[in-house]
């Protein structure tokens, strides 16, 4: 039978169930990646079920987030996690060595392999024709620990390229329309997958520009065929060996086409406050810009820091702006440096950040009140950037760049400027020395003398207990449609308490507290002191965005055990159920304008009612003191159900 790509590598790596619409399935995971804010946590993890080694082909554990180093923390956890990667036979990529997502396209991807990675970008390894998928720290520990990784058998929408892309229009425009066909939600369970004659037009940082940014669709993932491209990608890179082609057979099925023409495409942004308020530059008529940053996983390539250097040679950074860039990997810095882009970046006025995440998730470079700042990031989140009502703006290098020169948000096909010739280098420079190999590879007698450190700021995981038998709820938030993890759980300053759960529940909700008013924390802890079981009550696509579990591990500990909602993103989803979070759906969907903040509710016999079937009798005390009866479902298999019941995975 004829297959597409996905239907080829799931065929490739199915140890578990049923390829049938609808049903869980069990893949084998050849790599791993974890990065240090949700790293410490998943090693924690991995301590706590007595995983002594890896049974992956490649584990590799990053440190490109937390960086800033502001107060021991961010340290500790690096050397925690440094002598954990040594003992357990995972590889070690060092701060300043880059990020994550770019530093395994260049030095570990390979095409027709499964990528499970603690972090919601991880499809980034798309370009290269892997699956890969982001996932909670807790299930990339079981992924270390030899075990698959579940998904729901998926439906695969083929994405038909035709066409090229003209000067000026990038790849990030590619992925911006996508996400204003698709939007951010309602995606969950579908795999996106390029095909047609506009695929071969597209370079490997291109193409994992766009499977980068897939993540912001709530998609498992998006994936690239492996063809010449990626072959001399790999060979520059000098990993040639590892590359196979992988293409879709003539004939194979997608569950919907969308076809887009790449030489119709014009530049465009995603607008404040959502990746998918999508609009033409030309639209956005000239608006003042106070800050331009290049930079992150979805556009710090070389190939994006040339273009920008060329066009900016010669040139002046516009004074009414402060622009940034934030090469994504040690590789890209050090070839800008070595062929003398960076001095043209740094003789054009451009700040030099260090090559990590940084600004993209509110590790400095924070814009002024009431600016606007234009970034090539992924994500524009509503506080992201570190500041409260932010306005940010996601675009690519071209548009970043007319920016840079104007002063506004101005489309790139307007400039007076030829457009920079660049051709990708035959060989990258290799230099793998940041890259720690772990004992079993290479012994170390420092390390080995070492054991595992760790520091006083780093915490236990905390557990769950059995789920109740009865849940006498509170509900202690409802919210509205598209929270994501960054309201949930926020990054910025606070990313630095990532191993330590009773500071960081402290600031759950935050941005939802209002004055002096009691805030999340507050009010959970009281409810719960009273004996009380905390609700959360949410709109749709609830949980959108990274895959912090912290966003379940923080409210799991000031006590809530369900969340009822229309929708929920699939990452969050698998995170609360990983740590006894029973997530709950509406059956009709206007139930939910039956709830008040602080209502009661009980659920009977509820281990009894999930393992019994999908429906879940809920009682609600309405805002006039009568009671109703609501009908909620789970969609969970009899394998999650079984871990809920008994408080979450590391109870199991
Ligand atoms: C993000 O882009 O939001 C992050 C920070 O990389 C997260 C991971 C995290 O919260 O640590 C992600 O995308 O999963
Ligand atoms: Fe880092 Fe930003 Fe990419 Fe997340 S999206 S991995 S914070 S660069």
């Amino acid at each position: 039978m004829s297959k597409n790509i996905v239907e080829k590598i799931i065929s490739a790596h199915m140890v578990e169930g049923t390829y049938a619409p609808g049903e869980r399935i069990g893949l084998k995971i050849d790599q791993t990646l974890t990065q240090d804010a949700t790293g410490t946590m998943a090693c924690l993890e991995l301590e706590a079920m007595g995983v002594e080694q890896v049974k992956t082909e490649l584990s590799v554990s990053y440190v490109d987030h937390n960086m800033l180093q502001n107060g021991p923390e961010n340290n500790n956890d690096h050397l925690y996690l440094q002598s954990v990667a040594y003992q357990k036979g995972i590889y070690f990529s060092r701060p300043g060595n880059g990020i994550c997502h770019q530093v395994h396209l260049e030095r570990f991807g390979a095409p027709g392999k499964t990528l499970l990675g603690a972090d919601s970008h991880t499809p980034t390894g798309g370009g290269i024709g892997m699956m890969a998928m982001g996932a909670g720290g807790i299930d990339v520990a079981l992924a270390m620990a030899g075990k698959p990784f579940f998904i729901t058998v998926p439906t695969v929408v083929g994405v038909k390229l035709t066409g090229k892309l003209r000067n000026w229009v990038a790849a990030k425009d590619v992925i911006l329309k996508l996400l204003s066909i698709l939007s951010t939600k309602g995606n969950v369970g579908s795999i996106v997958e390029y095909l047609g004659e506009g695929v071969a037009s597209l370079s490997v940082p291109e193409r994992a520009t766009i499977t980068n940014m897939g993540a912001e669709l709530g998609v498992t993932t998006s994936i690239f065929p492996s063809d010449d491209e990626t072959k001399q990608f790999l060979t520059a890179q000098e990993r040639g060996d590892c590359w196979v082609e992988l293409s879709a057979d003539a004939d194979a099925n997608y569950d919907r086409i969308i076809e887009i023409d790449l030489s119709t495409l014009e530049p465009m942004a995603a607008c404040p406050s959502s990746p998918d308020n999508i609009r033409t530059i030309a639209e956005l008529n000239d608006l003042k810009v106070d800050q331009v940053i290049i930079g992150s996983c979805t556009n710090s390539s070389l190939k994006d820091l040339m273009l920008v250097a060329k066009a900016l040679k010669g040139k002046t950074v516009h004074t009414s702006l402060s622009a940034a860039i934030a090469p994504g990997s040690r590789q890209v810095l050090r070839m800008l440096a070595e062929n003398g882009a960076l001095a043209d970046l740094i003789a054009a006025g451009v700040r030099i950040l260090e090559s990590g995440c940084g600004p993209c998730i509110g590790q400095g470079t924070s814009p002024a009140n009431g600016s606007v700042s234009v970034r090539t990031f992924n994500r524009n989140f509503a506080g992201r950037t570190g500041t409260v009502g932010d306005q940010a703006y996601l675009v690519s290098p071209e548009t970043a760049i007319a920016a840079i020169l104007t002063g506004n948000l101005t489309s790139p096909l307007k400039l007076d400027l030829d457009y920079p010739e660049w051709v990708a280098p035959e060989k990258f420079t290799i230099d793998d020395s940041l890259i720690l190999a772990p004992a079993n590879v290479c012994k170390n007698e420092a390390a080995d003398q070492a054991g595992i450190i760790r520091k006083e700021t780093i915490g236990d995981p905390p557990q769950s207990e059995k789920f109740p038998t009865q849940v006498d709820g509170e509900i202690i938030i409802k919210v509205g449609d598209k929270i994501t993890t960054d309201h949930i759980m926020p990054a910025g300053v606070h990313l630095k308490l990532r191993s330590n759960i009773p500071k960081y529940s402290r600031v759950v909700f935050e941005c939802f507290t209002e004055g002096d008013q009691p805030s999340f924390a507050d009010r959970a802890e009281t409810s719960r002191d009273a004996g009380k079981h905390g609700v959360i009550v949410a709109s749709d696509s609830y949980g959108q965005g990274s895959s912090r579990e912290h966003a379940a591990i923080c409210p799991m500990y000031l006590g809530i055990r369900v969340v009822i909602a229309k929708s929920i993103e699939r990452i969050h989803s698998a995170n609360l159920i990983n740590f006894g979070i029973l997530p709950l759906f509406f059956t009709d969907a206007s139930d939910y304008d039956l709830i008040i903040q602080g209502a009661q509710l009980t659920i009977a016999d509820a281990p009894a009612q999930i393992l019994a079937g999908q429906t879940v009798k809920v009682n609600l005390t309405l805002a006039d003191g009568s009671t109703q009866e609501i009908t909620c479902e789970h969609q969970m298999s009899a394998k999650d159900v079984a871990t809920v019941v008994a408080g979450g995975i590391l109870n199991q």
